[in-house]
């Protein structure tokens, strides 16, 4: 059987990672089943990258190499490039995009530095798998360092549609380098259809059957693998005793008896000051549910160098900050937001201890919270889930009831509607989405995507 090389941006600690949940888990069986090897920066930053080699390490039967960026490239290819420019272009931000001629420099750089360290890593018959935004001309520099294994990327992140994508300087180049992926594969439908759309029409290439792809001279097969989560293990922590004194805990504390809980990194992407407002049109439309329900906003820092996430935080700690002070009471606080990573176990308890969760991205690739949420959830008196309509995870979870989240009057009436759901129709649209939850999961998505590669017609993209 073939090794599996995973290349992603960041490499983190295996044991750390795989008890937070995310990739490190999704990926965790392959990499150990296929004696695999997991690459991508180990998150330090030194002053000399001259002086900064490859380092091999073993974690529980999977193999890490790893490398540091110095300050420029961090500052260029990781807050530059990649979060100033792709993260709010392929979220439809193109307010927020910075396009700086050094960020497209120090990204190349780093793609094609990194793939110079990974290329003398792969052996023949390897299967190579790059994940994400970060990393997409990586394919392309270790083609250039004459890789000829099987290769495929996987964005995490929606693709925009083309008026957005050619918003970026040299936007043909970066398209183009995803053609020399033998498969490439996207969260939803709709994102493999935007990006076979640049490829007609702004390329001039053609779509082919079995979803392959021709533009710039070369073809490659573009298909929707939408990303889920591990439902059993989600369910097990969500019900231990432990997880049990924890709601017991909540309810006890709190004079309200229902919670709405938002889970999210704090990012301009997820909606978080329209979620707040919603929440504020919900006291005023429904004035009964005061002191009855809490909205608990759990969102840690993240990517706090680059100035938009400075300008959220100050913006959701206004906002909670003025909604308790016209609606608190001694006895109530109707906003708990909490700027900090809790414990996974916590998060499930807290999952499933509230009657409504409340995932309102203005985009988002998927959304593993909404699947996490559905999961947590106990089948006899379970929750709702409402969910943007602009989140990839809406594109299969059809039984939550999906708002716009730039309509906070829409919103706070789903809120409603959740609230006071009866509990057979709660318990109707939990077993339709459990169901898909189950269906669509992690195994499935890893699965899916490395048997496209594996059967692609050839190692080298042609
Ligand atoms: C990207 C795409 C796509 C959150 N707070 C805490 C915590 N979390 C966990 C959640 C969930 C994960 O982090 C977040 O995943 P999401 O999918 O919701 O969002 P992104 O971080 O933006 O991820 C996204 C994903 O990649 C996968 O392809 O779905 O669209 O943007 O697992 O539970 N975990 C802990 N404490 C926290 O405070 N332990």
């Amino acid at each position: 059987m073939s090794r599996i090389i995973v290349a992603s941006n960041r490499v983190t600690d295996i044991d750390k990672a795989v008890q937070s949940g995310g990739l490190a888990v999704a990926l965790e069986d392959a990499l150990q089943t296929g004696r695999g090897l997991w690459f991508g920066w180990d998150g330090t930053t030194v002053d000399d990258d001259a002086a900064a080699g490859i380092r091999l390490q073993q974690y529980n039967g999977i193999r890490t190499a790893t490398v540091p960026l110095s300050r420029r490239d961090y500052e260029e290819y990781y807050l530059g490039f990649s979060n100033r420019a792709l993260w709010p272009t392929f979220h439809y931000r193109l307010d927020l995009a910075v396009y700086e001629h050094a960020f497209l420099e120090g990204y190349r750089r780093v793609n094609q530095r990194l793939a110079q360290s990974l290329a003398a890593l792969i052996e023949p018959d390897d299967l190579v798998w790059v994940h994400d935004y970060h990393l997409i001309p990586l394919g392309d520099e270790l083609r250039k360092q004459g890789v000829k294994e099987r290769m495929g990327f996987f964005l995490h992140i929606p693709f925009p549609s083309p008026d957005f994508f050619t918003a970026i300087p040299d936007h043909a180049w970066l398209a183009e380098t995803l053609f020399s992926y033998d498969v490439v594969g996207f969260q939803t439908a709709t994102d493999a259809s935007n990006f076979v759309r640049y490829a007609v029409e702004i390329a001039g290439g053609e779509a082919l059957d079995g979803d392959r792809v021709r533009a710039f001279g070369k073809t490659t097969i573009a298909r929707a693998f939408p990303i889920g989560i591990d439902p059993d293990s989600v369910y097990e922590m969500a019900h231990t005793p432990e997880a049990d004194a924890q709601m017991a805990r909540l309810q006890r504390r709190s004079m309200a008896n229902m919670f709405v809980l938002g889970v999210d990194r704090l990012d301009y992407t997820k909606g978080l000051p329209g979620r707040m407002r919603a929440f504020k049109r919900l006291l005023e439309l429904h004035p009964e549910l005061m002191k009855r329900v809490t909205m608990m906003q759990i969102s840690p820092p993240t990517r706090e160098e680059v100035e938009a996430y400075t300008d959220i935080r100050q913006e959701l700690e206004g906002l909670s900050g003025s909604i308790n002070g016209e609606f608190g009471d001694f006895d109530w606080t109707p906003v708990r937001y909490i700027h900090r990573a809790i414990p996974r176990a916590t998060l499930t308890a807290l999952f499933r201890a509230s009657q409504v969760g409340l995932v309102t991205p203005l985009r988002d690739g998927m959304n593993l919270v909404a699947k996490e949420y559905i999961a947590s959830q106990d089948p006899a008196d379970p929750g709702v889930l409402v969910l943007s309509k602009f989140a990839g995870a809406a594109e299969d979870l059809v039984e939550a009831i999906t708002v716009n989240p730039y309509d906070a009057n829409e919103v706070a009436e789903a809120l409603h509607t959740a609230l006071t759901m009866p509990t057979e129709e709660r318990r109707e649209r939990y077993e339709a989405l459990i169901q898909r939850v189950r269906t669509n999961n992690v195994t499935r998505w890893r699965e899916a995507f490395l048997e496209a590669l594996r059967s692609a017609p050839s190692g080298r993209a042609s």
